[in-house]
C-alpha cells in the first residue's frame, strides 16, 4: 500500500472501531461557493473556518436573507465530499452535501411551519435580529416541518482565505446587478 492510499479519505476502510475517515478540510475551508438549487433558489456560502459559515440567499423563498457567524458541523465524508449541517435561531435546520470538484451539491432544508407561512420575517441581516428570530421560533408553530431536499449546481468556487469579514459584508440586494452570476 502506498502512502497515498493510507492518507486519501476515499481509500479509508471503515470499521466499528474506527468509523471516522481522515479529515482534510483544506479544499472547503476558506472557500466561497455559489450554487443554484433545482428549484431555482440561489445561495452563497462562505466557509469561514472549520466550524463557522457566513451566507447570503440571492433568490428563492427567503431571498434577501443573510447571516454571519452561523455555527456549523463540517466533516469530510470522502474524496471531494463534505457535509455542513446546522440549526438556525429561527428553528430551521439545514444539511448540505458539497462536492466542489464535481460542482455538485445536495441540500436538505427543514423549515418550521411558521417560516413556510411567514418567510418574509426571516428576510433580513439575521445578526441584527437574533432575539426576534428566537421569539418567532419559540412562538411557532413548528409543525408540520416543510422539508426541501434539492440538488444544486455549484456555479462558482473560489479560495478567499479564512476568517475574512469582508467576504460577506453587504446585503444580497446591495450587490452590483448580476454579481452572483459570475461563474468559474
Ligand atoms: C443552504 C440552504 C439553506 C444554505 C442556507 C440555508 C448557506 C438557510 C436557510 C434559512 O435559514 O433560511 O444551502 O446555505
Amino acid at each position: 500500500m502506498t502512502n497515498d492510499d493510507t492518507t486519501r479519505n476515499g481509500a479509508f476502510q471503515t470499521t466499528v472501531e474506527q468509523p471516522v475517515p481522515p479529515q482534510d478540510l483544506s479544499k472547503i475551508v476558506g472557500h466561497r461557493i455559489i450554487y443554484t438549487y433545482a428549484n431555482g433558489w440561489q445561495y452563497e456560502m462562505y466557509v469561514k473556518n472549520d466550524h463557522t459559515i457566513d451566507y447570503r440567499i440571492h433568490s428563492g423563498m427567503v431571498g434577501g436573507r443573510w447571516v454571519k457567524d452561523q455555527h456549523v458541523d463540517l466533516v469530510q465524508l470522502d474524496d471531494d465530499s463534505y457535509k455542513v449541517s446546522w440549526n438556525e435561531p429561527t428553528g430551521t435546520s439545514v444539511a448540505v452535501d458539497i462536492m466542489p470538484g464535481k460542482r455538485r451539491l445536495h441540500g436538505v432544508i427543514f423549515f418550521p411551519h411558521w417560516v413556510e407561512q411567514h418567510g418574509d420575517r426571516t428576510v433580513c441581516f439575521q445578526n441584527d435580529h437574533l432575539d426576534d428570530m428566537r421569539r418567532y421560533r419559540d412562538q411557532g408553530p413548528t409543525y408540520p416541518i416543510y422539508v426541501v431536499p434539492e440538488f444544486a449546481k455549484i456555479t462558482l468556487v473560489e479560495y478567499v482565505g479564512t476568517d475574512d469579514e469582508s467576504v460577506i459584508s453587504v446585503a444580497p440586494g446591495d450587490l452590483p446587478a448580476g454579481w452572483s452570476d459570475r461563474t468559474n
